[in-house]
């Protein structure tokens, strides 16, 4: 649902910015048209949050979410694996390369802790709270419950892959969820956008725009 509330975050507000990386962005690995935009859109947002954290999604060479680590298998095509369906994609976000680093534009000074993700060689991980599995947890949950903070707005690439299951699985979690639609742009594969924001809508999480963000930290 698209609200036109606004929002003046607090102290148990977190902003929590997904895969803002280089491998995201036109010119990266997998880029997602548009990435590169959300960047100007997170640093105007980050000031208002007393609390920020940021993904980093962060692959061992030859992970299984890569299309290369398949013989025969193309980028997204779905395969099964142990833990059920899952898309193939270009290599991108290898550990400790150009391309997982997040980009040099980025200006977000305050972030108070870096999550990585997907560095387990069999499984992928979108969600910044489960991987995908849906049962290894990354301890994001733990951490947000032990600093008292009870709220998520979410920003960041891609909406409908790691910003979608963050958002779902923070709600599941227990916390108040706000993506936040201008800060965040789609791979859209398969009709994957229109899914997401029909899923937002069935389970009521929240979609805002930044300039409905004010004042706070
Ligand atoms: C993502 C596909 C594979 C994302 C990460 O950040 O949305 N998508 N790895
Ligand atoms: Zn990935």
């Amino acid at each position: 649902m698209t609200t036109s509330e606004t929002y003046r975050p607090g102290s148990g507000d977190l902003l929590l910015v997904v895969d803002p990386q280089n491998d995201f962005c036109p010119g990266g690995r997998l880029a997602v048209p548009g990435g590169d935009e959300v960047v100007p859109v997170v640093n105007r947002l980050a000031p208002h949050f007393a609390h920020v954290v940021l993904t980093q999604d962060w692959h061992p060479r030859g992970h299984l979410s890569f299309a290369t680590s398949h013989p025969g298998a193309r980028p997204f095509e779905t395969i099964e694996v142990a833990y059920g369906a899952q898309i193939l994609w270009p290599e991108h976000c290898v550990q400790g390369t150009r391309g997982a680093a997040f980009r040099d534009d980025l200006d977000i000074p305050h972030a108070q802790l870096v999550l990585r993700k997907g560095y387990h060689p069999t499984i992928d991980s979108y969600s910044a709270f489960y991987e995908n599995d849906r049962r290894t947890a990354t301890g994001l949950a733990g951490y947000l419950r032990e600093r008292g903070l009870r709220r998520v707005f979410l920003a960041g690439l891609a909406f409908d892959f790691c910003v979608r299951y963050s958002a779902e699985d923070a709600l599941h979690s227990g916390f108040e969820v706000v993506v936040v639609d201008d800060a965040c742009r789609s791979i859209d594969v398969d009709s994957s956008e229109a899914a997401t924001r029909a899923q937002f809508q069935t389970l009521g999480i929240a979609c805002a725009q930044s300039s409905a963000i004010r004042g706070g930290a």
